[in-house]
Formats: C-alpha cells, sequence, structure tokens
C-alpha cells in the first residue's frame, strides 16, 4: 500500500453499521503503513458542511426543510468538501477516506424518499465532477439490527435518536434496499461487508477487499 499514490475510499450503510468506528480503524492501519490520511465525515467536514449538518440533522433553522432542499444542502456540503478537503488532498497524493458520500443521497433521498433517480445521480456529478471514490464500502447490516445499536448507544450516551433514526420502518426498509441496488450496479467500486461481525474482524476484510480493488484497478 505504502507506495501508492493517495486513493478516495468511502464507507457506507445504515446508522449503527459501523461506519465511524471502521474509517477511523483503516485511517489508523493506512497511517500505520505510512501514508498521509484525511479522515472526513458527510454532511460536514467543513465549517459550511457542519452548519449546514446541525440544519439537517438538529433543526438549527428551527422550521422544516423540505425534502428538496434537504437534498441539496446535502450535496452542497458535498461539494463544499470536495473543494475545500478531497480534491486538494488527492492532488497532494494524500489519502481521503470518508464517512459517506453521494451513495448516501442516493440511497436515502432517492431510493428513501423516492426522488427521481437519473435527477440525482446528476446532482451528484453537478457537486462533486470527477472526484468519485474507488472503493466504497458498505456495512452490510439488517434493519431491525442497525435500529438496536442506535436505541443501545442513544441509552448508553443519554441522547435522543435524530430526526432520521425517528424515520419509519419502511423508510430504513427502502435505503437498505437503495444501497444493495447501488452495490449491484458498481460491483468494482462497491464492496459488501457483513458488519455483523466482530470490529477487529470487519476491519481485516476490509484491508483484504481494499487490498484486492487496488490490485484490480492498477
Ligand atoms: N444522510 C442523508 O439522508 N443523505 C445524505 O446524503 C447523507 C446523510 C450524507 C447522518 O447521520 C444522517 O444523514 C444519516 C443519513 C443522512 N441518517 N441517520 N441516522 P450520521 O452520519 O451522523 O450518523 P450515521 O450515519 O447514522 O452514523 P452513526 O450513527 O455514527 O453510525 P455508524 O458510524 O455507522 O456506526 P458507529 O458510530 O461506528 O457505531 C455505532 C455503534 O455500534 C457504536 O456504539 C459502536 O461501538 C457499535 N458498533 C460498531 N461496530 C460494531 C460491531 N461490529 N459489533 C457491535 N457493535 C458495533
Amino acid at each position: 500500500m505504502a507506495d501508492r499514490q493517495g486513493q478516495f475510499i468511502t464507507f457506507e450503510g445504515p446508522e449503527g453499521s459501523g461506519k465511524t468506528t471502521q474509517a477511523l480503524l483503516l485511517t489508523e492501519r493506512l497511517q500505520a503503513d505510512g501514508l498521509t490520511v484525511v479522515r472526513t465525515r458527510e454532511p460536514g467536514g467543513t465549517a459550511t458542511g457542519e452548519y449546514i449538518r446541525e440544519i439537517l440533522q438538529h433543526g438549527r433553522s428551527g422550521e422544516t426543510v423540505c425534502a428538496e432542499a434537504e437534498l441539496l444542502l446535502f450535496s452542497a456540503s458535498r461539494a463544499q468538501l470536495v473543494t475545500q478537503v478531497i480534491r486538494p488532498a488527492l492532488e497532494r497524493g494524500e489519502w481521503v477516506v470518508c464517512d459517506r458520500f453521494f451513495d448516501s443521497t442516493t440511497a436515502y433521498q432517492a431510493y428513501g424518499q423516492g426522488f427521481d433517480l437519473d435527477k440525482v445521480e446528476n446532482i451528484h456529478q453537478f457537486a462533486v465532477g470527477s472526484t468519485v471514490p474507488q472503493c466504497t464500502f458498505l456495512l452490510d447490516i439488517a434493519v431491525s439490527e442497525s435500529l438496536c445499536r442506535m436505541q443501545r448507544r442513544n441509552a448508553e450516551q443519554q441522547t435522543a435518536p435524530d430526526r432520521f433514526e425517528r424515520e419509519a420502518l419502511a423508510f430504513h426498509e427502502s435505503v437498505y434496499a437503495g444501497y444493495h441496488a447501488l452495490a449491484r450496479r458498481h460491483p468494482e467500486r462497491i464492496r459488501v461487508v457483513d458488519a455483523t461481525r466482530p470490529i477487529h474482524d470487519i476491519a481485516d476484510r476490509i484491508w483484504e477487499e481494499l487490498n484486492d480493488v487496488l490490485t484490480r484497478t492498477g
């Protein structure tokens, strides 16, 4: 891995699937290999993006954000992150590990909320241009199990569920189906990993899959 130019890697999956945990472990492993890694997240990762995150997840504007505005705000946060953080890091030859990226919008806003898939993908193209991940790990966990994990975490940390966690079960099932449809469409980029295994087994699997993707893409 150590002699490789910077690569762009993303983590996707339902809430509580372990994206943040695995993004951190992969970052540490790459760094231990001597690589410079930028770890970031969506929505957020820039000052503008973090403001947008507050509006979207915690109702900071004090009014209901309509679904169209929500889709565009996720995309706006992404455009800022690509321009300010991801593209410059890749141009410097660094690695980027991002917790969620445009597949989240496809899964949540197109498959979950029912926006037209082609329109959503055109917005992705406008927001990110050619800055597309080389490899995406889809952390696979049944909806019921991911919701249990989130409830457990909220109870432990005494936090309230956010707006997305309060969505109906049918919404989460559509998001899950959407992720798997994406994985079938992009088998060369999206690797599905069983997220119900112990944390370090998953990390080892991700490492193997990453090596495989990079070997195949040269
Ligand atoms: N959203 C959208 O609609 N459209 C978009 O374009 C984008 C996002 C970008 C962002 O939330 C919300 O925005 C999200 C989608 C929507 N909806 N929700 N909810 P976020 O990014 O802040 O939150 P999240 O994606 O739901 O992440 P999370 O809650 O932090 O979960 P996670 O990162 O996948 O998991 P984790 O934090 O690593 O782990 C969760 C818990 O499980 C924690 O207690 C761990 O210790 C535990 N865990 C992790 N791995 C394991 C294993 N293997 N076994 C057992 N327990 C584990």
